[in-house]
């Protein structure tokens, strides 16, 4: 190292303490171990009816805690989770989700983006963000609550809502990835600071008795890994 580089490391804060780190071990083979989880996660699936079955605050604590696990750059953390039970505040949010859709559907979406939705038939009315008994609104940190600069924000936050997922199908409850576009709005309702950008919204809570799901297929393995140059 020349002494002008060397230079720019002087003065860093030191490196953390370092302690020694214990595998999870699941107690069977790595094969079994995914094979296990796939059909666990292979029956998860994005709903759009939902009971209004109260889900308790500690299931929905759990849940953050768990989605805070996710990685992130330099580890910064740069998530928030907005979880939302008040009908009130449930309502307002479902309100202005469903006049910004009003102008998706009406304006704003292209032809081919209507002609990709419309097998799933969604449409401009969102009833699942009254009836869900949470919603957990995703904000990305602009910047640390300390004001210092987050790296990889969009990854790492969209690690943390994967966890997220996971995580609330493990407890047995349903989710919606739900994007109202655009999503300023949640940020004034839910009286948020300047440096939280809405990331997505989540219902969560039980399926209502009668919930139906389109009847998708997934890509198979050969369609998504590929091994090597392929060949
Ligand atoms: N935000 C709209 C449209 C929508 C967009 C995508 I991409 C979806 O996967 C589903 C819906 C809505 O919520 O209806």
């Amino acid at each position: 190292m020349t002494e002008e580089t060397s230079d720019r490391f002087k003065g860093l804060p030191p490196l953390l303490p370092h302690i020694s780190f214990r595998r999870y071990d699941p107690g069977v083979s790595p094969e079994e171990g995914a094979r296990r989880f796939h059909a666990v996660m292979e029956r998860r699936r994005t709903v759009r009816m939902f009971s209004d079955r109260p889900v308790s605050r500690e299931a929905i604590e759990q849940i953050c805690l768990t989605a805070g696990t996710a990685p992130s750059g330099a580890h910064k953390q740069p998530w928030r989770f907005v979880c939302v039970n008040d009908p009130a505040l449930k309502r307002e949010i479902r309100l202005a989700a469903e006049e910004e859709e009003r102008e998706f559907y009406a304006r704003r979406a292209s032809r081919e983006w209507l002609e990709d939705l419309a097998p799933l038939g969604t449409d401009t009315n969102k009833p699942f963000l009254e009836t869900a008994p949470w919603i957990i609104v995703v904000f990305a940190l602009a910047k640390s609550d300390d004001g210092r600069l987050v790296y990889y924000r969009e990854e790492s936050v969209g690690i943390a809502v994967g966890f997220l997922l996971a995580a609330a199908h493990h407890a047995g409850l349903v989710t919606l990835t739900h994007t109202p576009s655009p999503m300023g709005f949640l940020k004034k309702l839910l009286n948020r600071p300047d440096h939280e950008r809405p990331y997505v919204v989540i219902p969560i809570g039980y399926p209502a008795d009668d919930c139906a799901v389109p009847d998708l297929k997934r890509k198979p393995l050969n369609e998504i890994m590929v091994v090597n140059r392929g060949d």
